[in-house]
């Protein structure tokens, strides 16, 4: 066994009738695919299954079966009721799911899958697995836990929150156990040129111009060794506004330069709030850096968001924060 979770999860999987499935705000590869991993599984149970998510959900992933079922919802005026369990993958805290934290925790079951360090399990039943590259990686192991059959839609799914998380393999400690689980799963029907073109080759051509204007303002600190871009909203806003901008943007150009330890790409996405995305370059523990922001995420990619003050003074609180950070490492 791979987790002792897995059994436990899957009584509660054959108790339920009606399934939701979040991913998490902003979805990434990660999050679309493990849900719809989920939701290949689930439904071959018979299982009555509905797929939400708070944000509009990027369409580089709609290689995927049933991508279409994933539905956008306004979690203030959800009816949760209707469902007798709530499976939540690749969040790292309630916040991740519905934005916000004034909204309450509904009182039905509520599985936890996830890889995020921070996440301090608030479901009733927690898998998580900080270890692995992504939940993709843990629905795996936990599949083979319980002897589930992964079909080829099953594989997709799963590898392409795996090669979304791993940035193609590339972040550092992605090894031997990973690029196995890769391999059996190409073996099992998924297609990683497809999903490598979709993900990382099919770029919106307006996104282009924002990319050259965090390229433009990018600037190096050489004493704490990291390289930062802003862009604020008017920037952003002449640019149509895409959703995936700062990850994209962070991903390509700030785990880069060479002699820094890390980067950060800030984009004002609407006025007073700074969404701020982390990536390392040498293991520097951005998640840290994040936390300290009042955000989360991973030792390799994190992020958080700043949100009620103006865009310059958002800005020299993230650089204040950073410096800080590292002269204290
Ligand atoms: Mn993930």
């Amino acid at each position: 066994m791979n987790y002792k979770e897995s059994r436990q999860i899957l009584e509660e999987i054959k108790k339920a009738k009606k399934i939701l499935i979040s991913c998490h705000r902003g979805p990434d590869p990660d999050s679309i695919g493990s849900s719809l991993a989920l939701y290949y599984f689930l439904t071959s149970l018979d299982k009555e299954v509905k797929v939400v998510c708070l944000s509009d959900v990027p369409d580089y992933c709609n290689y995927l079966p049933s991508f279409e079922v994933i539905r956008r919802i306004d979690y203030k005026r959800f009816d949760f009721s209707k469902y007798d369990l709530f499976i939540i993958p690749d969040s790292g805290s309630w916040d991740m799911v519905v934005g916000s934290d004034s909204i309450e925790q509904p009182q039905i079951a509520s599985l936890v899958i996830d890889h995020h360090k921070t996440n301090k399990g608030f479901g009733k039943i927690n898998l998580i697995d900080e270890k692995t590259s992504s939940t993709a990686e843990i629905l795996y192991l936990m599949f083979k836990d319980l002897d589930i059959k992964i079909t080829p839609d099953i594989a997709t799914a799963l590898l392409t929150g795996i090669i979304g998380d791993t940035g193609v393999f590339q972040f550092e400690g992605v090894g031997a156990k990973t690029l196995d689980i890769a391999k059996n799963l190409m073996e099992l029907g998924a297609n990683k040129d497809e999903i490598v073109l979709n993900i990382y080759n099919s770029y919106d051509f307006k996104l282009l111009g924002l990319l050259g204007e965090v390229l433009l303002r990018m600037e190096e600190d050489k004493k704490y060794k990291f390289v930062w871009s802003a862009i604020p909203f008017d920037i952003y806003n002449k640019h149509s506004r895409p959703e995936s901008a700062k990850e994209v943007a962070a991903t390509m150009f700030s785990r880069i330069v060479k002699e820094t330890d890390f980067g950060m790409v800030m984009i004002e996405i609407k006025e007073k709030s700074l969404a701020i995305s982390l990536r390392t370059r040498t293991g520097f523990d951005v998640s840290k850096l994040a936390e300290a922001l009042g955000g989360g995420g991973h030792k390799n990619a994190a992020g958080a968001i700043i949100e009620g003050k103006g865009y310059e003074e958002a800005v020299e609180e993230v650089l204040q924060v950073a410096r800080k950070l590292v002269k204290n490492k």
